[in-house]
């Protein structure tokens, strides 16, 4: 009987929060928070943080996008600026499981 062969094909080997998994610099992790500005206006809005959560497998990703915006948006304004965005290196070394190199 011809039966289906038990294909030994891995799964994609990108599952969630598997890129980046040895340090990367500063400008790499801000490229990687700007490439969730989906609307382009050059700021990290809540609802875009909570993708980039979401893509790095992180549950709770809209709590934590919240306490994320509240401890990075320096200067109240809601969003994470471009120049605010170094304030989310604690926030993704502590949660989101990267490893960033300041110098
Ligand atoms: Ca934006």
């Amino acid at each position: 009987m011809a039966t289906a062969a038990v294909t030994p094909n891995a799964p994609p080997p990108r599952g969630p929060g598997k890129e980046h998994r040895t340090a990367i610099t500063v400008p790499e992790f801000k490229r990687w928070v700007k490439q969730f500005d989906t609307d382009h206006d050059g700021r990290i809005s809540r609802k875009e943080l909570r993708e980039a959560i979401r893509r790095r497998g992180a549950w709770f990703s809209g709590l934590r996008a919240l306490f994320a915006v509240r401890r990075a948006d320096r200067n109240r304004n809601g969003f994470v600026d471009d120049s605010e965005i170094e304030g989310l290196i604690d926030f993704a070394e502590r949660e989101l499981g990267f490893r960033i190199r300041t110098e």
